[in-house]
């Protein structure tokens, strides 16, 4: 009882801080969101733009120029690219298009084997491209360039798209603001006062400002789906152990390397699947169902509204539980079916499930990571050295390695043990309720991208995001419009592991009537 007063009276106080504070900094500073796009090539999908270039519509080359114009253009507002390679892009891009203009096309570069030929991408920094930085934020890994590529990456060299940038993530990837002492702040297209999200914030925030058609991001705790919500673009979240994370750093060993899915980033919903199908390759693909046409008017539809308001994070605000709500009449609408409103209760415990699970299978401590391999790190002293701006790590990083410390005195390992069986007791709800045909909407964040600094006062929002990945399920991100103020909304969709189909097929629809991405304004 005292404690649960005690919990909402600490909700209570860390919004009317941040809200107050984040007001008192940035509420009276102008929005300036990213310019309007001129050239009508920046607004194609990927798919359209590899189609466009195999008939020789356009060539490769002008692409590439009119996305390094737009990064150009964009990026004194975003701050989103930290290493480019626009000069070698363009020369193989030059290749690309002699290669199709001769007609005498290799097997390798054929429409099967080569999808998005021609066609540029980007992924967050994390991601191994050779030549390239791999710091991930980590101001004592600056100068390292990597020395071959992640194997997404080459999936998608493969594939023939062509590497034209890496962008901005968290410090190790392990907060919801993307923002280090290498590269700086990464800021929102739709509103520069806003965060990008995080782990991969800098991609999510370049694809909503359309500096970029198809990109790559990875995502143990929302690193995809945040980004993707707080910019207003799509995003999945693939069913666990489908495509490879080998290659980025920090790399997760043991079973977080279930927890962890790499997945597509991109503005337009049919990018999706074809970029999926790229990333997991002939050995994930086989796991699953792409290849069946999924009748949307056979799937059960659910839809849960928040975690129960357990008290960790903020409440779901009303607007985004209005645009959930306007998804679900949508499809109930348009497809004649029900979307069941319901509840699932173990998901009051999202944020002691991850918490628990995260321990219990760290094989490498966050303060190993931060040290990497240098001298040793000691987050107190970090902490006495940020307060005088002498330390080379950003407060949350300091601040997870000092909450590590008092970890065991936090939880008992009693209590980890129980909260890891309530996660498969979770999980268990969830094949229950879902079987092969359900799908579920549920919240991505309880709130619209916030201001700058304000994730500092309520850490724990990305529980929402977070739980499934302890559940291995595929997840695709969904926009759903802007709000009043010009900021995006959206909505996760979920299946079962190994329905990744459906979730997608899922996002096509939602996309028909919410019209997905939108420029900002
Ligand atoms: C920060 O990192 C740089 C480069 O690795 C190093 O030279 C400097 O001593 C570090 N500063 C502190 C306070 O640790
Ligand atoms: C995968 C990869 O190439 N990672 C590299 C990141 O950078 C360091 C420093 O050069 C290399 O040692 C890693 O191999
Ligand atoms: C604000 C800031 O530090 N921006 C940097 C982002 O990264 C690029 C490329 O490394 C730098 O040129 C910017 O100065």
């Amino acid at each position: 009882m005292v404690l649960a007063i005690l919990k909402s009276l600490a909700r209570v106080l860390s919004t009317i801080i941040s809200t107050v504070i984040a007001f008192l900094i940035y509420g009276w500073r102008p929005r300036n969101p990213v310019p309007p796009v001129q050239n009508s090539l920046l607004l194609m999908s990927g798919t359209t733009l590899a189609r466009k270039i195999r008939n020789r519509e356009i060539t490769s080359v002008e692409v590439l120029k009119a996305y390094i114009n737009r990064i150009q253009e964009v990026e004194p507002i975003i701050n989103a690219v930290v290493c480019d390679r626009f000069d070698e892009a363009l020369k193989e891009a030059r290749y690309i298009d002699k290669v199709l203009d001769s007609g005498n096309v290799p097997a390798y570069y054929s429409r099967e084997k080569a999808p998005f030929l021609g066609v540029p991408f980007t992924t967050k920094e994390a991601f191994a491209h050779k030549g390239m930085t791999n710091t991930s934020g980590l101001v004592s890994r600056k100068n390292m360039l990597c020395t071959k590529d992640a194997a997404v990456v080459a999936r998608m060299k493969e594939a023939g798209a062509i590497p034209i940038a890496v962008t901005n993530c968290s410090e190790l990837c392990m907060w919801y603001e993307s923002s280090n002492f290498i590269y700086g702040r990464s800021n929102n297209p739709y509103d520069a006062r806003r965060i990008v999200g995080g782990s991969s914030g800098g991609e999510g925030a370049l694809h909503a400002a359309s500096g970029t058609p198809i990109g790559i991001g990875s995502d143990i705790g929302g690193s995809i789906r945040m980004p993707c919500f707080f910019n207003g673009i799509f995003g999945h979240k693939p069913s666990s152990g489908i495509i490879p994370n080998f290659g980025q750093f920090p790399m997760a060993t043991g079973k977080r390397n279930d927890f962890l899915s790499t997945g597509p980033m991109c503005r337009f919903a049919e990018d999706l699947e074809p970029m999926f199908r790229v990333l997991a390759g002939e050995e994930g693909l086989s796991k699953l169902k792409m290849d069946t046409t999924v009748d949307l008017k056979s799937l059960r539809y659910f839809t849960i509204v928040d975690d129960g308001d357990a008290g960790y994070c903020s409440r779901v605000s009303q607007e985004l539980r209005d645009a959930q709500a306007k998804a679900a009449k949508y499809i109930e609408e348009s497809l004649n079916v029900p979307v069941v409103k319901t509840m699932v209760h173990r998901l009051r415990l999202s944020l002691p499930i991850w918490s628990a699970m995260m321990s219990k299978h760290g094989e490498v401590s966050f303060t190993d990571l931060m040290t990497d391999g240098g001298p040793q790190v000691y987050p107190a002293w970090e902490l006495l050295k940020w307060v005088f701006q002498l330390s080379n790590h950003t407060l949350p990083a300091i601040g997870l390695g000092i909450v590590e410390k008092f970890d065991e005195m936090m939880m008992s390992k009693d209590l980890q043990e129980r909260l890891c069986k309530a996660s498969d007791k979770l999980r268990r709800d969830f094949e229950e309720l879902l079987g092969s045909d359900g799908v579920l909407l549920y919240p991505s964040h309880p709130k619209v991208a916030p201001y700058h600094n304000s994730p500092l006062f309520t850490p724990m929002n990305f529980a929402y995001t977070g739980i499934f990945n302890m559940m291995g399920f595929p997840v695709t991100q969904v926009p759903l419009g802007l709000n009043a103020d010009g900021v995006p909304l959206g909505v996760q969709v979920i299946a079962l592991t190994h329905n990744d189909h459906l979730t997608m097929a899922v996002a096509r629809k939602l996309e028909e009537a919410f019209g997905g991405w939108k420029e900002p304004v």
